[in-house]
C-alpha cells in the first residue's frame, strides 16, 4: 500500500496475533511467515527488525561511554591485571596454619562403590591432615597483589594414582601447563570445574595416559572423576607467584614480596577461607604469621 512516494504494509492486530494485511486474505502466507522467523533463529540470523550493523553500533556506544567513565574516575583500564617487575629489595612471608580447637576432625573414610578389587574396600578422603594441631594443605596467597615477580614457569601434574588425585591439593600458575596422567590400569574421566562450571573434561583410558592443557586462567579448580565419584582433587592457579602450600607441619613460605602491607588468605577444602589483613613485608626481612583455623572468622565453608 503506498502514499505518494511511501510504500507500507499494513498491520491488524487480531485475537491477540499481528497478521498483515495479505496474511488476512490468505492465512498460508502467515505460516511461511512464521516458518522464515523459526529458521532464522535455528540460523542465528537476524530477523529484519533488527540488523546486525545496528547492533554493533550499540556496542561501539557502549564501549565509548565505558572508557569514558574509567577515564573520568581517573581509574587505569588494566588496574586488575597483575604487571610484572624487578623486585631488587623483596621480603619473605613465613608461618604456620593451625587448628587449636577441639576436638580436632577425623578424615572422613571412603568407601569406594566401584573398581573395589584394585581400589580397595575404603579410602582416605584426605580431607583433614592435621598433625600435632598443624594443618596440611592450606593454600596461602597474597590477596589482590598487583606487581611483582614473574610466575615460575613449572607445570602442575595431576596424577590419577590408586584410585586417588596426586596430590590431593596442589597450586599452579596461569599460562603453565597441565598434565593429567593415569598411573592406575583403569579408565578415569577427569572432569575439573571453575565456579561450578565445566573447565576441563578429559578421558584417560589406560594406565600411562596422559593429557596436556593449559592453565589458561587463576582460580580455584575442582577436580573430579566422573567414573569414581568419590575421587577429588583442588589446584588453586594464581596470575602471581605470591602462593603457598603448607606441609606436613603446617608450614609455608612466600617469598621476594615488594615491600608493603598486604592481606594474606587462607583457604582449606572444609574449613574454607580466611583473611589476615595488615600483613607488612619489609626489604629483605622475614614477616611471621600464625592462621589458627580455631581462632579466625571463617568467610566461607565448604
Ligand atoms: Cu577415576
Amino acid at each position: 500500500m503506498c502514499f505518494g512516494h511511501r510504500c507500507f504494509t499494513p498491520v491488524i492486530r487480531r485475537n491477540d496475533k499481528i497478521m498483515n494485511f495479505a496474511e488476512m486474505t490468505n492465512p498460508r502466507r502467515k505460516d511461511k511467515r512464521m516458518e522464515r522467523k523459526a529458521r532464522q533463529k535455528v540460523r542465528g540470523t537476524f530477523p529484519r527488525q533488527f540488523s546486525p550493523s545496528q547492533g554493533m553500533c550499540d556496542v561501539v556506544r557502549k564501549a565509548v561511554l565505558f572508557t569514558a567513565l574509567f577515564l573520568v574516575l581517573g581509574l587505569p583500564l588494566d588496574s586488575y591485571a597483575y604487571q610484572v617487575r624487578a623486585v631488587p629489595n623483596g621480603g619473605t612471608i613465613s608461618g604456620t596454619v593451625m587448628f587449636t580447637g577441639s576436638p580436632v576432625p577425623r578424615d572422613p573414610i571412603i568407601h569406594p562403590t566401584t573398581n573395589i578389587n584394585y581400589c580397595g574396600k575404603t579410602l582416605p578422603s584426605l580431607k583433614y591432615l592435621i598433625k600435632n594441631r598443624r594443618v596440611q594443605n592450606v593454600v596461602v596467597f597474597i590477596k589482590n597483589i598487583q606487581a611483582g615477580a614473574p610466575v615460575p614457569r613449572v607445570a602442575s601434574l595431576v596424577d590419577n594414582l590408586k584410585c586417588a588425585f596426586v596430590p590431593h591439593v596442589g597450586i599452579g600458575f596461569q599460562g603453565n601447563q597441565l598434565i593429567f596422567k593415569d598411573s592406575d590400569p583403569l579408565f578415569h574421566n577427569i572432569h575439573t570445574y571453575i565456579e561450578n562450571r565445566t573447565y576441563y573434561n578429559v578421558g584417560l583410558p589406560f594406565k600411562g595416559a596422559q593429557v596436556t592443557k593449559i592453565l589458561t586462567r587463576a582460580g580455584l579448580i575442582e577436580i573430579t572423576c566422573d567414573a569414581h565419584p568419590w575421587m577429588r582433587g583442588w589446584l588453586y592457579v594464581f596470575d602471581n607467584p605470591y602462593a603457598a602450600l603448607t606441609n606436613a607441619n603446617g608450614e609455608f613460605v612466600i617469598r621476594d614480596v615488594p615491600p608493603g602491607t598486604y592481606t594474606v588468605e587462607a583457604w582449606h577444602e572444609e574449613f574454607g577461607t580466611v583473611d589476615l589483613g595488615n600483613v607488612r613485608v619489609t626489604p629483605g626481612k622475614t614477616t611471621t604469621i600464625k592462621i589458627d583455623y580455631k581462632k579466625a572468622k571463617r568467610k566461607s565453608e565448604f
